[in-house]
C-alpha cells in the first residue's frame, strides 16, 4: 500500500469519525409569511430589456418577460431605480422620488407593470435610495437659495474659505466631498459624485418627507423596499477631520481608502432610521391591510453592526439585511471550510426567530460566473438557493452570465469614469451590468437599437436563455429551474443545517425533517476529482438518490449512489436524498 493510499485510508477514517455540525435548527415558522423563503430576483432595469430600440432597457421591456420570471420560478423581484433621474449616476441620483424616470417609461407603466407581475404572483420591491437626491431635485434648488423651509434639508457647512472646505472628507468615488456654493457662500457634503447631495437626517423635516415617499410608493401597492447604503445615512455632528487609514501609505491622499471613516460612514443614527422606516411600513400594513411589506437593507458593514439592522432586541428593523459574507468572503480558489466560514458567521450572529439570506451577485460585483468560475456557477446557485432562508438571484445569474467588456469609451458607471483612464478596468462596475442575453438574434434580444447604452456581451451567441432553454439541454438554467422547484420542499424550507467540508475543496451540507427525506447537497468546487462519504451526517446511511446536478455532471436524477464513497468531479455538484429517517 503506497503512503498516499494510507493517508487517504486514514483521512476517510477520521472523517467517519467526525459528525456535522448542526448550525441552524430549522424554524417552524419558516413559511407563515410570503417573504420568509423566497428567491429574490434583482432586475437591473436598463439592462433587461428594451421595448422601443432606444438601446436601454425599460419597464415595457419588464412587462414582456414577466412570464419569463414565473418560468424560472421567480415569484419576487427587485428593481433598480426608476425613479426620475438625470442619470449621472446610473438612476442613483434621483430628482423626483415619486415619479418614473421617462428612459423607463410612464407611471402608467409602472401600474401596469405592478398589476400584470401581481396576476403572476409576483411580488415587486423598490429600490429606496434615501442618502441623497440628484442636484437637479426641487429641494436642492430650494435650499441652495435659502427658500423658507428648506435651508436644512442638506448638510452645508462654511468652509475656511471659497477653496478650503470645512474639513478633509473624501466621497466614496474619491476626492473632497464637499463643494462650494456662491449663492450660501457654503459647501454642501457629498458622498458620492457632486450632483449627488447628502440629504440632512437630522431635520426631521427631511424624515417626513422619505417616510411620504415609502406611503406614497405602498399607496401605489408595492410590497416593499431594498433600502440602499444604509451606512451612509448619517454623518458625525463634530465634522472632525478623519484620520489616515492605518495603511494609507497604500492610498493617494485623494482614494477613499486613504481615510479611516469613522465619522462619516455606521454611525448609530442610521441604524434607527431602519427601525423608524420599519414602523411605517408596519403601520401601513395595520392600517391598510394585505401581506408584509418587507424592507431589506444593503450595506458593507462589519456583522456585529448589520446584526443590529434585523433588530436591537426591543425594536424590529429590516426583515434582512443582505448578507454580503460570502461574497466578500471568498474568492476563486477559496477552501470548502473558507466558504462555510460565513455561512456560519450569518447564521451564529443572526438574532433568534429572523430570516438568513445568501447574496452571490448585485450590481456592484464582478458576475459569479467572472469571479467564482463559470464551472463553479451552478454549484454556487446551488448551495444559495438550498440554504435556509431567501435566495437572491441578480439577473442572469440563472444562465451563468459571465462580465462583459466594455472599454473606456463605452464606459458608463461614475465611479469609474470619474478617476483617472487607467483605473477604469480595476474600478468599473459596467461588466456586471451588461444586457440580458435573450437568445442568438442581434444584441442578443435585447434591443433592436443600433447602439446598445452598454455593449451587449460577445458571448451571446454560445450563452443565451434560448440556447438554455431546449428540452433535453443539461443547462445552468434547467438547473436553476430545478432549484426554484426542490427548495419548496419542506426539508428545504424548515429542515435543520448540517454543514462540513469532506475534502479541502468539496462543501456538503444537509437539510433536515423529522418525517420527510434528508437531502444533501456536495459540491466539489475544486480542480481535480475527490472521493467522498457522506458519513458525518448521521441521518444519511446506505444508498442515495440523485435529485439534482450541476449541468456538467455525467449522473442524472435517480442515479443511485452509495453515501459512503461518491467521486465527485472537479467542479462537479449534486443533490441527493435519502430516505425520510423518523430518528432525526
Ligand atoms: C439546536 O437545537 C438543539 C436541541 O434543542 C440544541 O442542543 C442546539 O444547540 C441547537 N443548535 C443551534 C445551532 O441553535
Ligand atoms: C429659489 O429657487 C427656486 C427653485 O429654483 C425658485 O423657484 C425660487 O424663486 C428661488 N427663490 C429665490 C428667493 O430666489
Ligand atoms: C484659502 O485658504 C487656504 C488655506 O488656508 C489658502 O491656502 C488659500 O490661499 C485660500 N484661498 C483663498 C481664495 O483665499
Ligand atoms: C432599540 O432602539 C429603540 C429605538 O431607537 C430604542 O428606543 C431602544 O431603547 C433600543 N433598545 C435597546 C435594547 O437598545
Ligand atoms: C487548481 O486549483 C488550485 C487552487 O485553487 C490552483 O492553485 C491551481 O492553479 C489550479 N490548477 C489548474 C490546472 O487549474
Ligand atoms: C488564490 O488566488 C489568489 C488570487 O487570485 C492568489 O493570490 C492565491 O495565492 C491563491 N491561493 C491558492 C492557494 O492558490
Ligand atoms: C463543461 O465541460 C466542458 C467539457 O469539459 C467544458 O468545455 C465546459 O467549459 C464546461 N462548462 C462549464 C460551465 O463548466
Ligand atoms: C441604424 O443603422 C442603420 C444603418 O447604418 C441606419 O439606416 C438606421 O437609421 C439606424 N437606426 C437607428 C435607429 O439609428
Ligand atoms: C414533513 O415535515 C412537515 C413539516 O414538519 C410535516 O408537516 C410533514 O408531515 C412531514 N412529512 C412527512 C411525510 O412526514
Ligand atoms: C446500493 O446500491 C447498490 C448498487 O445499485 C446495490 O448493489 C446495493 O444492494 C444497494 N444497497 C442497499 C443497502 O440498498
Ligand atoms: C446607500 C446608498 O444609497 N448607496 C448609494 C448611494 O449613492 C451611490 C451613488 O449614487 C450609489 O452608488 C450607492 O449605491
Amino acid at each position: 500500500m503506497s503512503v498516499l493510499k494510507i493517508v487517504i485510508l486514514f483521512t476517510s477514517l477520521l472523517h467517519s469519525l467526525i459528525e456535522a455540525e448542526v448550525i441552524y435548527n430549522g424554524s417552524s415558522t419558516a413559511k407563515d409569511d410570503w417573504w420568509k423563503h423566497t428567491a429574490f430576483y434583482q432586475i437591473y432595469p436598463r439592462s433587461f430589456k428594451d421595448s422601443d430600440g432606444d438601446g436601454l432597457g425599460d419597464l415595457n421591456g419588464i412587462i414582456s418577460k414577466l412570464q419569463y420570471l414565473v418560468d424560472a420560478g421567480i415569484t419576487a423581484t427587485w428593481l433598480s431605480p426608476i425613479f426620475k433621474s438625470p442619470g449621472v449616476d446610473a438612476g442613483y441620483d434621483i430628482s423626483d422620488f415619486r415619479d418614473i424616470d421617462e428612459k423607463f417609461g410612464t407611471m402608467s407603466d409602472f401600474d401596469r407593470l405592478l398589476k400584470a407581475a401581481h396576476d403572476l404572483g409576483i411580488k415587486v420591491i423598490l429600490d429606496f435610495v434615501p442618502n441623497h437626491t440628484s442636484d437637479q431635485h426641487v429641494w436642492f434648488q430650494l435650499s441652495k437659495n435659502r427658500t423658507k423651509g428648506y435651508e436644512d434639508y442638506f448638510i452645508w457647512k462654511k468652509g475656511y474659505n471659497s477653496t478650503t472646505p470645512p474639513n478633509n472628507w473624501v466621497t466614496r468615488f474619491g476626492y473632497s466631498a464637499w463643494e462650494y456654493v456662491a449663492e450660501r457662500d457654503e459647501f454642501y457634503y457629498h458622498q458620492f459624485t457632486t450632483s449627488q447631495p447628502d440629504l440632512d437626517f437630522r431635520n426631521p423635516k427631511v424624515v417626513q418627507e422619505m417616510n411620504d415617499v415609502l406611503t406614497f410608493w405602498l399607496d401605489k401597492g408595492v410590497d416593499g423596499f431594498r433600502i440602499d447604503a444604509i451606512p451612509f445615512i448619517f454623518e458625525h455632528p463634530d465634522f472632525k477631520d478623519e484620520p489616515l487609514a492605518d495603511d494609507y501609505q497604500n492610498y493617494k491622499p485623494y482614494e477613499y481608502k486613504y481615510l479611516k471613516h469613522i465619522y462619516v460612514r455606521d454611525q448609530p443614527e442610521s441604524i434607527d432610521m431602519i427601525y423608524q422606516w420599519r414602523e411605517v411600513v408596519d403601520n401601513y400594513q395595520k392600517q391598510k391591510g394585505g401581506d408584509t411589506r418587507v424592507l431589506m437593507s444593503e450595506a458593507y458593514s462589519r456583522v456585529n453592526i448589520i446584526m443590529q439592522h434585523y433588530s436591537n432586541g426591543t425594536v424590529e428593523g429590516a426583515h434582512f439585511p443582505f448578507n454580503f459574507f460570502v461574497v466578500t468572503d471568498t474568492r476563486y480558489n477559496s477552501t470548502a471550510n473558507e466558504i462555510i466560514s460565513p455561512i456560519k458567521k450569518w447564521l451564529q450572529n443572526m438574532p433568534s426567530g429572523h430570516v438568513a439570506n445568501w447574496v452571490l451577485g448585485n450590481h456592484d460585483r464582478d458576475r459569479v460566473a467572472t469571479r467564482l468560475g463559470v464551472e463553479n456557477a451552478d454549484g454556487y446557485n446551488m448551495l444559495i438557493a438550498l440554504l435556509p432562508g431567501v435566495a437572491v438571484t441578480y439577473y442572469g445569474e440563472e444562465i451563468g452570465m459571465e462580465n462583459g467588456a466594455v472599454t473606456w469609451e463605452e464606459g458608463q458607471d461614475p465611479k469609474a469614469c470619474i478617476g483617472p483612464k487607467e483605473d477604469y478596468l480595476r474600478t468599473t462596475r459596467d461588466f456586471e451590468r451588461t444586457p440580458f442575453q435573450w437568445d442568438s438574434t442581434v444584441n442578443a434580444g435585447f434591443s433592436t437599437a443600433n447602439k446598445t447604452w452598454l455593449p451587449v456581451s460577445s458571448q451571446y451567441k454560445t450563452n443565451n436563455l434560448e440556447l438554455q432553454s431546449k428540452d433535453g439541454v443539461k443547462s445552468h438554467f434547467h438547473v436553476y429551474q430545478g432549484l426554484m422547484k426542490l427548495r419548496k420542499e419542506d426539508s428545504f424550507v424548515f429542515g435543520n443545517l448540517n454543514i462540513e467540508a469532506l475534502d479541502t475543496y468539496v462543501l456538503a451540507f444537509t437539510r433536515e425533517l423529522v418525517g420527510n427525506d434528508t437531502y444533501a447537497f456536495i459540491f466539489n468546487k475544486g480542480n481535480y476529482s475527490s472521493t467522498v462519504s457522506l458519513s458525518p451526517f448521521k441521518s444519511v446511511t446506505g444508498n442515495v438518490t440523485v435529485v439534482l446536478t450541476s449541468s456538467n455532471s455525467t449522473r442524472n436524477a435517480g442515479d443511485t449512489l452509495p453515501s459512503g464513497r461518491i467521486t465527485m468531479d472537479a467542479h462537479e455538484a449534486i443533490v441527493v436524498k435519502s430516505p425520510s429517517n423518523v430518528s432525526v
